[in-house]
């Protein structure tokens, strides 16, 4: 459901990606194009890509991440419905709970938003404890990430994702 009060406000958030399955890149370029193109998301920036060694979860090869910026004025349910929407289109099965994946769409800020739901939980419980969130996120929000942190296992790929133009 999207609010019926057209002057809901547009509020900033940042969307992280994940992928360590398959074609990882395009992966992450599909989640980017996908999110330009749902009503009510504008696309404002995209981090750097990293490799970052798999965290949690059985062994498994290591993930490509980044993170968009975006502004929205969509509720978080709905923000969350077309971000598991997004996964599908990578043919993402939830199989393990922490196993491969080719596609993980995750809500990880909205504005100083708090929300608690029964499949959502916004700041993204986890988040500040991982490299592979906070590298590709102080890319895009220099102000929130320690400009002097390193991180174990977590480097630019050296490639890009391309910010779709503005519809
Ligand atoms: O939470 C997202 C899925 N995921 C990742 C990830 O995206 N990157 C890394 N490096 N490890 C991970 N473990 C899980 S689960």
């Amino acid at each position: 459901m999207i609010r019926d009060d057209p002057s809901y406000p547009v509020r900033g958030a940042y969307i992280g990606l994940g992928s360590n399955l398959g074609d990882r890149l395009s992966y992450l370029q599909l989640a980017v194009d996908a999110l330009a193109r749902v009503p009510g998301v504008h696309v404002k920036a995209v981090s750097h890509v990293y490799e970052t060694a798999p965290v949690g979860g059985p062994p498994q090869d290591p993930y490509l991440n980044a993170v968009v910026a975006i502004e929205t004025d969509l509720i978080e349910e709905e923000l969350l419905r077309r971000c598991q929407q997004i996964e599908q289109l990578a043919a993402r099965e939830r199989a393990e709970r922490w196993g491969p994946r080719t596609l993980d769409v995750d809500i990880l800020l909205v504005d100083d938003t708090r929300f608690d739901g029964p499949d959502l939980t916004i700041p993204h419980p986890r988040m500040w404890e991982r490299g592979f969130v906070l590298a590709p996120l102080r890319d895009v929000a220099p102000e929130l990430v320690d400009a002097n942190a390193t991180w174990e296992g977590v480097r630019d790929a050296g490639v890009p994702l391309s910010v779709p133009p503005l519809a």
